[in-house]
């Protein structure tokens, strides 16, 4: 049994401060600094939003287009963005709280300006990986627990990927480890992540 702690986007640009905030986003911080200290996991890997200034998701790419209105980026609906996490900016640290001397290993995301990349494992249009499913597969990971930000965005669709990508990995999402940006859409993602298959726990249950 091989069991691996997947962190989505636990960055300042997301936190309060950030360029791109999710309502207390820097309260999963401690779950995570606690989770990761726990003993409970053989593996810790963490995601970062990594991307170029002119990234595509940005309403400043597009004329016309404000923060948070829809437009299309590769073909798909796309949310316009604010410009958040670029490349070498403070916005793109993961939260100066968070302990990174746990993580073994940092996958980036979010770097082809012409697609977005919600799921830590691929684009949205599900053409290039990331490579993280090879990195746990050869890892032999068997368990999967996934915790962040944004619930309805980036850990959404890692957890949705991560059982579609990872056939025989029990994969787990830690609620309490979690943050939304709408809470519609934490709601439709909860549901679609429990009708994939995932186990949704709280971090009380884990390390004690
Ligand atoms: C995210 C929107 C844009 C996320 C990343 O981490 O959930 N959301 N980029
Ligand atoms: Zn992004």
């Amino acid at each position: 049994m091989t069991k691996a702690l997947l962190l989505i986007d636990i960055q300042n640009g997301f936190c309060p401060g950030g360029n791109l905030p999710v309502a207390e986003g820097d309260a999963v911080v401690p779950v995570a600094n606690r989770l990761m200290a726990s003993g409970a996991y053989d593996l810790i890997v963490a995601s970062q939003d990594w991307h170029p200034a002119n990234h595509g998701s940005f309403a400043s790419q597009h004329p016309g287009k404000k923060p948070f209105d829809m437009g299309e980026l590769s073909g798909q609906p796309q949310v316009m963005w604010p410009d958040h996490c670029v490349q070498e900016t403070a916005d793109a640290d993961f939260h100066p709280d968070l302990d990174t001397t746990r993580i073994d290993f940092v996958q980036r995301k979010g770097e082809n300006p012409l697609v977005d990349s919600y799921s830590a494992f691929r684009d949205n249009d599900k053409a290039a990986l990331t490579g993280l499913a090879e990195w746990l597969k050869n890892k032999d990971v068997t368990e999967l627990d996934i915790m962040g930000l944004a619930t309805d965005y980036c850990v959404k669709f890692s957890g949705l990927d991560a059982v579609d990508m990872l056939p025989g990995v029990k994969v787990r999402l830690i609620e309490d480890g979690c943050r939304g940006i709408d809470p519609e859409g934490v709601k439709d993602a909860m549901d679609a992540m429990r009708a994939a298959g995932v186990e949704i726990v709280d971090s009380s249950r884990i390390g004690f």
